[in-house]
């Protein structure tokens, strides 16, 4: 069966669409562009191929028909109720997210959420498969998708398949917890390129499928040995943002007059602290919070002189661990503006709010120390985006260096957010650097986020997908659209027990209990 269907020769995956459903009064729905900095990336990116995007709608219920949108093709997975609870946010977030988030809260292994998980894997997978051309570059995102790579594989062996990851990749000691270990290595090689946000993970990756799956690897290959002889490379290329919109947006005067404005309505504090986060434990704000309260407690500080404002973006609200840490993180706001605030003068502006782009950037101008404080992150854009938004060199960035973006940004006042005094010092040099030092340190900041923006992360990745080292093998349909019959299980997971390689201690155990568990 030969299909005229149109297909496409880039396919970007992704647990989400670029588009939010917007529905107005009158129940018509429309669909506007979210602001993501992938979103942006993209755009460049599938403005010279013509591109198609699968992903969820963000609604249960069934997927609506695919349109197009600003040039894009956009193919709506569907997701039921019961798959929005057991693939995203039990499977996804609940899962996996902890494990490789090093465990920060305890990672909950249920098997009917595996088996969402690999489901709804596959049906992206599927619609993947419709929508690609022969020979065409596939591009699957994150750490919802990670059988995705070998179901397209098994359904269209002529596309090259790219995986990126935006979150951390866990040491093998962690990820081998997994149940379902095994089989999540064994989906992600069915890419020809996976990319990580560090270096580090990468070679955790390579590691976990030398220890685990017994599998030959040379630096960043791994070699397969199910006869196809392929060789998958996983390497780092860190994601970053659109230096160039965002900065003519913060020079804009309306959002220069905001940030004023914004300072102003804090009683134009000496000191204006800033900290913007998902709601998410892996972002370090229970620790800010209390390097902050101490400062406070023991003087070195205090308002109406110096003031934080922290915005914590609502996140994954049904998953217990967020309800809970949203409740202690609102406690310890009260608390400390109970104890240490004065009358029009609250110790901790909290504010529990999403905001257009105008109002963080003008909130980043605004803000004289920028605290981005988390205990793991693949990357951290808020940081790439502060030093973005001072055109003025004005400010200064306190970066954990356990984010992906401290790599990069190593000249800003460095903190390990586990060292609660490290942190108040780090806090405290922040404010009383001298200003032309600061100046220094922001020069440097704002030049490697614009000699790396993301349409750079978005170029490199491609080059690096097209050179992967296989060649594709032929479109098994001879060109045609035919459909392709589903796939029952999830990627195989035979495990190879195999000597280790390059001298790398003991195989954290090389059985697993495999598929479908
Ligand atoms: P996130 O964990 O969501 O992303 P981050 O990189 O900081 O974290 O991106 C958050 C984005 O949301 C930023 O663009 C920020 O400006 C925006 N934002 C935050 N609060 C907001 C608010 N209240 N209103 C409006 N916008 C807000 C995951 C990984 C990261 C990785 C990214 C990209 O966890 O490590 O950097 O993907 O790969």
């Amino acid at each position: 069966m030969t299909s005229t269907r149109k297909t496409f020769d880039l396919v970007v995956a992704a647990n989400r669409l670029p588009v939010d459903k917007q529905v107005d009064e009158h129940g018509n729905v429309e669909w506007r562009r979210s602001p993501g900095g992938l979103v942006t990336a993209m755009e460049s990116v599938m403005r010279s191929n013509p591109g198609a995007w699968v992903g969820w709608s963000g609604d249960a219920g069934e997927a609506p028909a695919p349109f197009d949108e600003d040039g894009m093709h956009l193919r709506p997975v569907g997701l039921s109720a019961e798959e929005v609870r057991d693939f995203y946010e039990g499977f996804s977030n609940d899962t996996l997210w902890p494990i490789y988030h090093d465990v920060i809260v305890p990672a909950s292994f249920h098997r009917e959420w595996w088996a969402a998980y690999v489901r709804v894997n596959r049906r992206f997978a599927e619609a993947v498969a419709e929508e690609a051309a022969p020979g065409a570059r596939v591009w699957i995102q994150d750490y919802q998708l990670q059988l995705a790579p070998a179901f397209v594989r098994e359904l269209r062996p002529d596309v090259r398949i790219g995986w990126f990851n935006h979150i951390p990749f866990p040491p093998v000691e962690l990820f081998a917890q997994l149940p379902w270990r095994a089989a999540l290595l064994e989906g992600l090689l069915g890419a020809d390129f996976l990319g990580f946000q560090r270096q580090a993970d990468a070679r955790n990756f390579v590691r976990a499928c030398r220890q685990l799956l017994g599998l030959r690897t040379k630096g960043e290959r791994v070699a397969l040995e199910d006869g196809s002889g392929r060789r998958v490379r996983a390497t780092a290329i860190p994601i970053s943002i659109d230096y160039r919109g965002l900065e003519e947006l913060a020079q804009r005067p309306d959002v220069r007059a905001r940030a004023k404005e914004i300072r102003e309505s804090l009683g134009n504090p000496k000191v204006l602290m800033l900290g913007v986060d998902r709601l998410d434990y892996t972002k370090g704000i229970r620790h800010r919070l209390k390097a902050y309260e101490e400062l406070l407690l023991e003087r070195h500080i205090g308002p109406p002189d110096v003031t934080l404002v922290q915005v914590a973006t609502p996140s994954r609200e049904r998953v217990e661990a967020y309800r809970s840490l949203r409740e202690e993180i609102e406690q310890t706001v009260g608390r400390i503006n109970g104890e240490l605030g004065k009358i029009g003068a609250p110790a901790v502006h909290y504010l529990h709010h999403s905001y257009p782009r105008e109002e963080m950037a003008a909130l980043f101008q605004a803000a004289d120390v920028m605290l981005v404080t988390p205990l793991r992150d693949g990357m951290n854009l808020v940081a790439k985006e502060y030093v973005t938004c001072r055109h003025d060199l004005g400010g200064a960035l306190v970066l954990s260096e356990f984010t992906g973006a401290w790599h990069e940004l190593h000249q800003a006042f460095t903190c390990n957010p586990h060292d609660i005094e490290g942190l108040k010092q780090a806090m405290l040099r922040a404010i009383n650097t001298p200003t032309r030092d600061k100046e220094r340190i922001m020069r440097a900041l704002r030049r490697r986020v614009a000699d790396h923006d993301v349409q750079r992360w978005a170029r490199r990745y491609l080059a690096a997908l097209d050179a992967a080292p296989d060649v594709p093998a032929p479109d098994p349909r001879g060109g045609g659209g035919a459909p392709v019959a589903p796939h029952e299980s999830a990627p195989s997971a035979t495990v190879r027990e195999g000597p280790l390689t390059e001298g790398d201690g003991d195989p954290v155990g090389a059985t697993s209990r495999g598929a479908g568990e």
